[in-house]
């Protein structure tokens, strides 16, 4: 395993629409999700996509578990959303290719996910609370979506120019 760079917004590489998984789950497609997590769990964070750290593939990672609690490693890959509630909630976001930013983001409240897991195994889940928040936010991720896209043009542009500015300082 291993850890690897976390892309940084306004990176364009977090711009692409990741591709889906064609075939089974493989071993090399396992050894991308071990690495995915250890970079998550290093960070730290709660979920991960996988064009996070470079690999333009329909894969997450996620660990919901607080950190009294025992480890709970999660793995989507080709996730769909195959039904989200009309109701929204705002919960606020945050986002490792976005660092030290945070703002609330309106989403559905529940959705109903299909997803293969570790092993290639096919899933129907509904999700409520942070796990929706959470595979929402990954799956945007896939489509090139950072959670800032969601805010107004200003507040967008403000999270960004802070980015800049740090990169400049390096
Ligand atoms: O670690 C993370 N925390 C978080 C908090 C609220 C809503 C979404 C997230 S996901 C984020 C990790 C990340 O950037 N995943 O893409
Ligand atoms: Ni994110």
């Amino acid at each position: 395993m291993a850890i690897r760079p976390i892309l940084v917004a306004p990176d364009p590489r977090l711009k692409q629409k990741s591709v889906p998984v064609e075939g089974p789950v493989t071993d090399a497609h396992r050894r991308l999700m071990d690495d995915m997590l250890e970079t998550m769990y290093d960070a730290p964070g709660i979920g991960l996509a996988a064009i996070q750290i470079g690999e333009p593939l329909r894969i997450i990672v996620m660990d919901l578990a607080r950190e009294d609690e025992p480890k709970a490693p999660r793995y989507f890959v080709n996730p769909e959303i195959l039904w989200a509630s009309e109701e929204v909630v705002p919960y606020e976001e945050g986002c490792l290719s976005v660092p030290d930013y945070y703002d609330d983001v309106e989403r559905p409240r529940h959705v109903k996910i299909r997803y293969m897991d570790y092993n290639g195994k096919q899933i129907e889940e509904d999700a409520e609370g942070l796990y929706a928040v959470c595979i929402q936010h990954e799956m945007d991720h896939l489509e090139g979506v950072l959670f800032i896209d969601h805010l107004s043009r200003l507040k967008r542009e403000k999270a960004l120019n802070k980015l800049k500015k740090q990169r400049r300082a390096l």
